[in-house]
């Protein structure tokens, strides 16, 4: 049985879900979607990252105990993810007992190999990207990041021999060129790997930080956040028991952000090797979304909530624009003006009108009953049949490849071609001569076809309209549906819905 296992990062509990988190779970929830619909076992895993010093800060500037805080924001995130409609199968927190209990068992692991040790070490560190950094990778004295100036810090540590593996690793990313995709990104870890790595300083002293997991074999230290954090890829399958971390791990697809690549695509691999556990199948690493040109940012005042655009617009339409507007492994802009465009050309016109015309037509014609089906189709009926098949088939392709646009732009074809059918085969015209009305009787059957499975093929990434195609054609729900071949499933007689309209249209302000 095919299998597939997609996981999110885990956001920090610092903020609220935005443009860019919202990104990662449309993607990962349109994929589990897709995958679920054509029978694959499934696992989709999202989370909250909630230790370290950023969310001891936040803590702190809300006036809160670290616990009661991360407790209220991971659970208004998880909420929203609902809200959304996010379909993960297991809802992950950093803090969660299962979670500390694994950390602890790997690190005492990775301890008594001897591939953690004890050690005296002075560096710069970022305080907001809690790691230090080598004089090399900052810029102009600063973090590339944050944009301020490290502090130089000395204190006593354990380190994680993360070098020892790095030999390994870049064998394994020769062997398996798409281990991390798109290529360029593979490329850039390859080009961390050809320097030297060093090793990986794995404690934060009580001191200093006690919003953490506790070494288990050094009382006085607590866990970098990072080597607690990525460990979740694991010690949620293992909670859900050794059968499913079995049969799902070797199946594992991390999505992130660009900006995480160092960790997914240099220490998580390395710590899986010394822990000795397989290495995941695929690191899929997608760009960042910007506003009007802006990097988005609290202060700027220009962060997207997920929740106030499905307000705005809808949850389905702002799926496809995030889909469709961007090029998986890129950087993407948000503009109002391409989201107001998209949105009239794509949704209002081109697949609002497909539906409701076919439908008025189907009313006013037949009374909304489905009208039988000749054995003799006409080349536009083969045409129309062809363009909703193609479409089916390169989905599938689309789909391996991350490619979200090329899919959309796929069955937008196959939605346009109908609407040009419907021109040429002109039933609006037809039915004013009553000898032709079994062959208007014909088109439209073949319109609802093609509106059946355009609801399939819809349905991972526009969800909610999937679901009210099939409402408006009276399909019962989770109708099976799909395998059916062309033209053999409504029967006559079947009635459907009046038309309604699917995506107002956006009106724009006169100039
Ligand atoms: O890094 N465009 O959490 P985080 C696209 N806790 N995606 C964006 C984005 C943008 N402008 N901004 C953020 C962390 N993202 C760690 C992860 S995993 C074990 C620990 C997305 O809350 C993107 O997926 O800062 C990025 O990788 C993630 O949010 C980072 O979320």
């Amino acid at each position: 049985m095919n299998r597939i296992y997609l996981t999110t990062p885990l956001y920090y509990v610092n903020g609220d879900p935005h443009l860019g988190s919202a990104y990662t779970m449309i993607i990962t929830d349109t994929l589990a979607r897709y995958y679920r619909a054509n029978g694959w076992e499934t696992f989709y895993l999202t989370g909250t990252d909630e230790h370290g010093d950023k969310i001891a800060q936040a803590a702190a500037e809300a006036g809160m105990d670290p616990k009661a805080f991360t407790d209220q924001v991971s659970t208004s995130f998880r909420a929203a993810w609902d809200t959304c409609g996010i379909t993960y199968d297991h809802f992950i927190r950093t803090t969660d007992a299962y979670h500390v209990r694994y950390v602890q068992e790997l690190l005492t692991k990775v301890y008594e190999a001897g591939d953690i040790y004890f050690d005296r070490y002075g560096g710069l560190y970022c305080f907001g990207c809690e790691r230090f950094y080598t004089p090399k990778e900052l810029r102009d004295g600063k973090c590339p990041d944050h944009l301020t100036e490290p502090e130089s810090i000395e204190e006593e540590n354990y380190f994680f021999r993360m070098s020892k593996y790095q030999e390994r690793l870049l064998r394994h990313l020769e062997e398996q060129p798409d281990f991390i995709r798109p290529e360029g990104f593979r490329n850039e870890v390859v080009a961390m790997l050809r320097e030297p790595i060093g090793d990986l300083c794995i404690s934060r002293p009580k001191s200093r930080l006690t919003w953490g997991i506790e070494i288990p074999f050094d009382q006085r230290y607590v866990t970098y956040v990072w080597f607690d954090a990525l460990i979740n890829y694991v010690s949620a399958l293992k909670y859900k028991g050794e059968q499913l971390f079995q049969k799902f791990w070797p199946e594992a697809q991390h999505f992130i952000g660009k900006d995480i690549l160092k960790p997914h695509g240099v220490f998580w691999p390395t710590m899986l090797m010394a822990a000795g556990l397989p290495l995941y199948k695929h690191l899929n690493v997608h760009g960042f979304w910007t506003r009007e040109g802006q990097k988005m940012s609290k202060s700027l005042g220009n962060i997207i909530s997920p929740l106030e655009m499905k307000e705005k617009i809808g949850m389905d339409a702002f799926r496809y624009f995030l889909l469709r507007e961007s090029v998986f492994g890129q950087d993407a802009d948000f503009r109002e003006e391409s989201l107001t465009a998209r949105y009239n050309a794509d949704l209002a016109n081109n697949l609002g009108n497909l539906v409701s015309r076919v439908l008025a037509m189907e009313e006013k014609y037949f009374a909304s009953i489905i009208q039988p089906l000749g054995q003799a189709w006409t080349k536009e009926d083969e045409e129309l049949r062809g363009a909703f098949l193609q479409a089916e088939k390169e989905l599938k392709r689309y789909m391996a490849d991350l490619a979200f646009h090329r899919a959309l732009e796929t069955i937008w074809g196959a939605v346009d071609h109908a609407n040009r059918y419907v021109v040429r085969t002109s039933p609006f015209v037809l039915f004013k001569d009553p000898a032709q009305r079994g062959r208007v009787g014909e088109i439209l059957h073949h319109l609802l076809e093609a509106m059946r499975v355009l609801s399939h093929l819809l349905a991972p990434f526009l969800p909610e309209t999937s679901n009210e195609i099939k409402g408006l054609l009276n399909l019962s729900e989770g109708a099976t549906s799909q395998q059916s071949p062309w033209g053999s499933f409504f029967l006559p007689g079947h009635k459907v819905k009046p038309p309604k309209v699917l995506f107002p249209r956006i009106e724009l302000p006169a100039e």
